[in-house]
């Protein structure tokens, strides 16, 4: 398969409602889709980047330009490629791994089409129905955290999980134990709000026999996550910290963390992504599917990854309206706290061109 071409769709897209964590506030997601044109089939993903470098180092804007100047000139130089072929075609550019993921999993989208293949068949999936998690952003009283979770638990999710930042710990895991109970599956992401000074706090939570607290620190610090698991009952999962498989295994074995989330984007793409499933079920450690508010083409290969053996956590793999009123593919439904696994070819899901279109504000479209 030869990539002819690459379309770069940036859309502006509503969230239904703002989501703060400790690193800001998205009221609307900036979504970068990238086609690859093919002598084949076409493929299709989105880049995980927010439109600021709030989350990582990553952001929309520098996804667009690294593609654009650096990623897509690659790909159209390594001549016949197949998905397993774009990681080395593009081993060049340091780092940019929401940008080459994006790249990986269009090109990935082309080839398993042409075969007729889905994203859950080829990366190894064993189930056809995901347990979802919804991530509870941080909001201006309790009562209205105390109803916003009340609203997705009557929706049939089944683990919540709150953000927090210093002052906005105790208190609202508190108040959601009270309203809510004991069984209730919760845990919290810090987004790497904490240090050793605040960890304090962190340790004041292990009353509330969470499933775990996501990312406490900056993400270089693994001595400190480390030293941090020694103080703390609460399972530690790091998000931000897990780049690669090499981390992962590094990250564990130093008992920085006993649970891991994997984001494809994060990491550099879906068989990135497999390889940190792999290593961690070989460590006995279980891992679990995070989300970056994405569309249904991004959504929809990250359940077909949340369908792998050793995802024994619900994910952030919520259905399309807890993000958006009108999602760009067909809607992705819950049943009875689960999604289902697209079964069609590729990422098993087909843009909404209406709606794509009413929501584009720029098209770019790069030839060799
Ligand atoms: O897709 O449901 C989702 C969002 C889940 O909380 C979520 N993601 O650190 O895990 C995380 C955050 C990163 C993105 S926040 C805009
Ligand atoms: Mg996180």
């Amino acid at each position: 398969m030869k990539v002819q071409a690459v379309e770069l769709r940036r859309l502006a897209v509503p969230l239904v409602r703002p989501f703060r964590t400790s690193f800001g506030t998205q009221t609307d997601r900036d979504v970068l889709l990238v086609r690859v044109i093919t002598d084949g089939a076409d493929g299709n993903a989105e880049c995980v980047a927010l439109a600021d470098p709030v989350y990582s180092s990553e952001y929309v804007a520098g996804a667009q330009a690294v593609i654009t100047d650096h990623l897509a000139p690659r790909l159209f130089a390594a001549g016949e490629v197949t998905g397993r072929r774009v990681h080395s075609a593009l081993g060049g550019v340091i780092g940019h791994r929401m940008a080459k993921a994006a790249l990986e999993t269009a090109v990935l989208d082309a080839e398993l089409r042409g075969y007729g293949v889905s994203f859950a068949g080829y990366l190894g999936a064993v189930r056809d129905r995901v347990e979802c998690g919804v991530s509870v952003g941080i909001t201006s009283t309790l009562d209205a955290l105390i109803e916003e979770v009340s609203g997705y638990l009557q929706q049939g999710y089944r683990r919540i999980k709150l953000k927090i930042e210093p002052g906005w710990d105790w208190e609202p895991v508190h108040a959601v134990r009270m309203a809510f109970g004991d069984d209730l599956l919760l845990q919290v992401d810090a987004n790497t709000a904490y240090d050793m000074a605040t960890a304090p706090r962190l340790r004041r939570l292990d009353e509330f026999e969470l499933l775990l607290i996501e990312q406490p620190f900056v993400e270089e610090d693994i001595a400190g996550h480390a030293a941090l698991a020694q103080t703390m009952s609460t399972p530690i999962c790091l998000d931000e910290s897990i780049v690669s498989a090499a981390v992962a295994a590094d990250a564990v074995n130093r008992g920085a963390c006993s649970i891991v989330n994997i984001k494809a984007g994060r990491v550099g793409g879906f068989l990135e992504a497999v390889r940190i499933h792999d290593v961690c079920a070989a460590l006995g450690v279980p891992v679990w599917c995070g989300g970056m508010l994405e569309t249904g083409v991004g959504r929809a290969p990250n359940i077909a990854l949340a369908a792998l053996p050793n995802f024994k956590l619900p994910g952030d793999t919520s259905a399309s309206d807890r993000y958006f009123a009108e999602d760009i593919t067909e809607p992705f439904v819950l049943e009875d706290g689960c999604v289902r696994v697209p079964t069609g070819p590729g990422i098993g899901v087909e843009l909404r061109a209406d709606i794509v279109e009413q929501m584009t504000t720029s098209v770019a479209l790069l030839r060799p």
